[in-house]
């Protein structure tokens, strides 16, 4: 691996606010070397953020220490998005994207949105903690070809299967394609989701079948 994506890894696993604040500065350099960015994001920033959830697993760090990694990695992906999105993109179609309600974990969420973006979809974000009735009232009045649910917490999965039967109590049929850390197939499957997404460039791909079948 190249030192500066190392040198990312190491200081968005540290922790640390004084060395994580040379984050956004690496990749910066990362870029002026060359480095596409999905290297970046993969082999630097999403290689630290990894260690550092085995560590919040094993209660080594709390809240405060993950959510100073989580913001150098928002950060670090606004400079990176105008480069993941660029280029003659032909329209699509519209997604509507949120994290379901009690979940506030956004940044797999951010990065299919990034993807998404970049393959020609127009997102329209809701963010986190989302109701099922804000998924059904924003597909109402921006009639979206796709809705995108994500969750990151075992006890949130539950919560689109609410989605989706707001969904049909309100006779909307648009495709529901879900997916994060905990989602399986057989889950999504089982819930009456569309399609689900195992990771960002995985969810591109169901989604242009999903526009596909349409
Ligand atoms: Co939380 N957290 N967290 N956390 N957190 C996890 C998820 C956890 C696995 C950590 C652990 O214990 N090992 C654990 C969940 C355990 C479980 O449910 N079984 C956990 C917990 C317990 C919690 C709290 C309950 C902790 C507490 O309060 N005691 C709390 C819950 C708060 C809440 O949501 N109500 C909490 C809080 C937080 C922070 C706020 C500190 C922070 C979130 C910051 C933010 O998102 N803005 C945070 C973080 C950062 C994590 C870890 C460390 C990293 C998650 C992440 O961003 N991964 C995580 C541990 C881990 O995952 N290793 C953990 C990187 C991201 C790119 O991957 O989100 O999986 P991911 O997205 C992927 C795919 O899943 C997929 O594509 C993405 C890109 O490839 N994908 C989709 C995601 N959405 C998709 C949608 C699609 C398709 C694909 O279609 C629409």
């Amino acid at each position: 691996m190249s030192d500066i994506l190392k040198e990312i890894a190491d200081k968005l696993d540290s922790c640390d606010a004084q060395s994580i604040s040379g984050v956004t500065g690496d990749v910066k350099e990362a870029i002026a070397q060359g480095l596409t960015p999905g290297e970046i994001l993969e082999n630097g920033l999403l290689a630290g953020l990894s260690r550092v959830g085995v560590k919040f697993k094993a209660d080594e760090i709390f809240i405060p220490e993950v959510l100073i990694s989580a913001r150098a990695l928002h950060e670090s992906m606004d400079i990176l998005r105008p480069l993941m999105t660029q280029g003659d993109i032909k329209h699509r179609g519209k997604i509507v994207l949120g994290t379901v309600k009690g979940d506030l974990h956004d940044i797999g969420k951010n990065l299919v949105g990034i993807m998404l973006e970049g393959a020609g979809l127009d997102i329209i974000d809701l963010g986190t903690n989302v109701p099922s009735d804000k998924f059904v009232e924003a597909a109402r009045e921006n009639d979206p070809e796709i809705v995108g649910l994500s969750a990151l917490l075992t006890t949130t999965m539950i919560e689109m299967k609410r989605v989706i039967g707001a969904f049909k109590s309100a006779g909307l049929n648009t495709r529901i394609i879900i997916g994060g850390a905990p989602i399986t197939k057989e889950f999504a499957d089982e819930i009456g989701a569309d399609a689900y997404g195992q990771n960002a460039g995985d969810a591109v791909e169901k989604v242009a079948e999903l526009l596909a079948a349409d």
